[in-house]
């Protein structure tokens, strides 16, 4: 097993590049606050530029015995030995992805439909990022929205731990974790919080008293 369920909980930051504040920053405050999970996740990015905030946040996550999954950027991801990668639909071939980051590198991949599921290969991914939970700023091209009901049909129909995203705040993460979410991945809830190290403890603290 690559990572347990519990590891992939309770808050699993993702990373904001549009932020006002800047990405180590936010990933520090989360750290800070308890977050074990890191996304390093920038679309624009040349991959020279991805690659160098990779390996500084490497050492963020390190030294905090957290990990470091990075979105897209397979070449990168196996390269420089990151904890994880994360891909979505339409990043390729998944046992094509497992074959060029190796055997012991987490993988996690976004599924929107209960349609998108049965054709994981199962041996090869290790989490599945459900959602989006509603619509949200963060990625305005995102699936439609499941609402909590969709979003407990699609985790009830999973077989691999998920975690939920999209439109998550601190009062969702009861529901969430009733719906049997192994966690909670956030953007904005943390990046845009005046008091991200709050607000990323409030996520924390909320999951745990559901
Ligand atoms: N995938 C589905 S929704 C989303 C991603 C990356 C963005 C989530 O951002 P936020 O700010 O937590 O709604
Ligand atoms: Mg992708």
């Amino acid at each position: 097993m690559r990572i347990a369920r519990e590891e992939l909980g309770p808050v699993y930051f993702v990373t904001d590049a549009a932020a006002p504040v800047s990405v180590p920053a936010q990933v520090t405050a989360a750290l800070r606050a308890g977050v074990r999970l890191i996304q390093l996740r920038d679309k624009d990015a040349s991959d020279k530029a991805f690659e160098t905030e990779a390996r500084a946040l490497l050492r963020l996550t390190r030294a905090a015995g957290a990990r470091l999954v990075v979105n897209d950027r397979v070449e990168i991801a196996a390269r420089i030995g990151v904890d994880g990668l994360h891909v979505g639909q339409g990043d390729g071939d998944i046992a094509a992805i497992r074959a060029a980051i190796g055997p012991d590198m987490i993988l996690g991949l976004s599924v929107e439909t209960e349609a998108q599921i049965e054709p994981v290969p199962l041996d090869s991914v290790d989490y599945l990022g459900a959602g989006p939970l509603r619509a949200t700023a963060t990625k305005p091209d995102a699936a439609q929205p499941l609402g909590m009901k969709g979003m407990a049909r699609l985790i009830a129909a999973a077989p691999l731990p998920c975690v939920a995203i999209g439109g998550i705040g601190a009062a969702d993460a009861a529901p969430l974790r009733r719906a049997g979410a192994a966690g909670i991945a956030v953007v904005s809830a943390i990046s845009r919080a005046p008091d991200m190290e709050g607000a990323a403890r409030a996520l924390i603290d909320a999951w745990r008293q559901a």
